[in-house]
């Protein structure tokens, strides 16, 4: 069950609590699978949400998030920190400790991090920073200090996560080039750069997320979220296991343009979502239509997420 917050926490009018029983998904995922985008939300009573968030959500903690791992067939997660906790990862640390080695973190930091800091999330589990450019969910953080944060990571080998709308890349592309070509950091993109499916696959908003990858050749997508993309929604066609269909282009011109650099999650516990709630077992099922082939599945959900967090795993 879903549990309200901490005392202190009120949650924001109108969120709507993650499912309580998300359905078995028809789509079996291969062995050794990674979800590899999901959040972890307090307790709020032991680890405070910031004061700076924007959004006060229901407590979603660990426990839970590994429930939910092995009823979809997962073996992995990778836990992002949420906007929620701001710079403070105690959550998504203990979540990641808490894990037996099989969840991996991506922290949100400031640059007065300080180098044994980083160690001990490194410790951890923690392989990346993510760097939010979405307005409604984070004050604006100075570029040079992004750039600075990027330098002092990459020595650790760790990665850059970014989320931002499909309006603002023209804006973002030459920081992100910054980030990949002159650090050789790996930049991974939050659910294909939010496209704006109204638009069409052929548009020249999403051709220029596409082409900024061709040019890029350690820009990583996410192909996720199609319940925040989708204007068909969750309904399922003709009583088919097959709900926002129109996202669907879209993420599939990405797993087969770039197969090796392609993630998926499940974005648990949807964060600000007002019209619906997903089914977990509905995501999962969107799967094989964006990855059609046994191998494309596989690059997706193993090879790929364990290259870039597991590494030492590797064969
Ligand atoms: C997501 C998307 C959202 C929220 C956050 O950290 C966050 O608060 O990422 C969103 O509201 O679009 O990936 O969880």
């Amino acid at each position: 069950m879903p549990t309200d917050p901490g005392a202190n926490f009120v949650k924001t009018p109108g969120w709507l609590d993650w499912t309580t029983g998300p359905s078995k998904p028809a789509f079996k995922v291969p062995p050794g699978s990674v979800d590899a985008h999901c959040h972890v939300f307090g307790p709020g009573a032991q680890f405070p949400y910031a004061p700076e968030r924007k959004y006060t959500p229901c407590d979603a903690s660990k426990a839970q998030l590994f429930a939910l791992r092995d009823h979809l067939g997962f073996a992995r997660n990778v836990i992002v920190q949420a906007t929620c906790h701001g710079a403070d990862n105690r959550a998504m640390v203990d979540a990641c400790a808490g894990s037996r080695g099989k969840a991996r973190g991506v922290a949100s930091v400031k640059r007065s991090v300080t180098d044994k800091e980083l160690q001990d999330m490194h410790g951890a589990g923690v392989r990346g920073v993510r760097f939010n450019f979405v307005k409604r969910l984070v004050d604006f953080t100075p570029k040079d200090e992004l750039l600075e944060i990027a330098a002092r990571i990459a020595p650790l080998g760790w990665h850059v996560v970014v989320y931002f709308e499909a309006v603002d890349l023209p804006e973002l592309r030459s920081f992100f080039t910054a980030v990949c070509d002159d650090l050789g950091t790996t930049v991974v993109v939050d659910h294909m750069g939010r496209p704006d499916v109204a638009n069409g696959v052929d548009s020249a908003e999403f051709e220029l997320f596409v082409s900024f990858m061709r040019k890029h050749a350690n820009v990583w997508s996410k192909v996720s979220c199609p319940e925040r993309l989708s204007i068909t929604g969750p309904k399922a066609l003709n009583g088919e296991r097959a709900a926002y269909r129109d996202v669907v282009p879209f993420a599939r011109r990405i797993v087969q343009t770039f197969p090796d650099r392609v993630l998926w999650g499940t974005d648990w516990p949807h964060p600000n979502l007002k019209d619906h709630m997903p089914d977990d077992g509905l995501l999962v099922d969107f799967i094989p239509h964006i990855a059609t082939t046994p191998e494309f599945q596989r690059k997706l959900l193993v090879d790929n997420p364990m290259r870039l967090y597991w590494p030492e795993l590797q064969p």
